[in-house]
């Protein structure tokens, strides 16, 4: 039997982008898409409507929040791969991440976009300043060597949901990373095309969102050093 996969992409304010988001997944292959709109202002639940997804709404602002309100709505599913709903990463690359978990080979497969030189490239210069350091301090304290905390991955449902994700804003990535490790989870990192942003950027475009987003990944990393 074909495992089932469920979408999860978080959406503030991506009337632009979602629709191309949409369209480049293989819809059909796929159990599920749950765009969770968070609060959004502009016609975000519409276009995700229009373009083949279920919309559920989250009130309270935050990737984390966006994502724990997706994981909510999910209806068991074996395999739950989260997206961005910006266009920077490529939909159809989904296949990639699920296949060596369909496969029974991982638990947790993580798209880098610090391995192409193309989707490098791409990354904001302190978005990848920030991975660099933030896979330092990961490989230092918890022995194991990330790239990225990039957006686009898949993980089994039965692992996901036992490790517990609580952070309601910009330490999801980087808290489902250590628990993976914590939890030894069979991790793999595979390369994925990344390019520019369709639309208005929310957090590494602007400095008050690298600063919010780099001062939180840190301080989460610490704290699971210590909990
Ligand atoms: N910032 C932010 N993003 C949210 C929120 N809820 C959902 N999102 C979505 O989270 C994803 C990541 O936001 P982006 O603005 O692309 O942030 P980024 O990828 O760090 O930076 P750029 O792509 O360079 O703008 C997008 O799909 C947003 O729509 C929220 O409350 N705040
Ligand atoms: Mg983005």
């Amino acid at each position: 039997m074909r495992p089932k996969i469920s979408v999860i992409i978080p959406a503030f304010n991506e009337e632009r982008s979602l629709p191309l988001v949409l369209n480049d997944l293989p819809q059909s292959t796929l159990h599920e898409i749950i765009v969770v709109d968070n609060a959004s202002t502009d016609g975000t639940a519409r276009v995700a409507q229009e373009n083949g997804a279920r919309v559920v709404r989250e009130d309270r602002r935050g990737y984390g929040s966006a994502c724990l309100r997706g994981i909510q709505a999910l209806s068991d599913p074996d395999i739950v791969v989260f997206l961005d709903a910006d266009y920077s990463d490529f939909p159809e690359e989904i296949d990639q991440l699920t296949q060596p978990i369909i496969d029974g080979e991982r638990d947790f497969v993580l798209g880098s976009r610090m391995i192409l030189k193309e989707s490098r490239a791409a990354l904001l210069p302190q978005a990848r300043y920030g991975n660099r350091l933030a896979a330092s301090l990961i490989r230092l304290f918890f022995n194991h060597r990330f790239t990225d905390l990039g957006p686009f991955r898949a993980i089994r449902y039965d692992a996901l949901k036992a490790i517990g994700m609580r952070d309601i804003n910009f330490g999801w990535t980087v808290e489902m990373q250590i628990k993976a490790v914590k939890r030894k989870l069979r991790i793999l990192e595979i390369p994925v095309r990344y390019r520019d942003r369709v639309g208005v950027s929310k957090i590494t475009g602007t400095v008050e969102g690298t600063l919010k987003a780099g001062t939180k990944i840190i301080y989460t990393i610490f704290k699971y050093l210590i909990t």
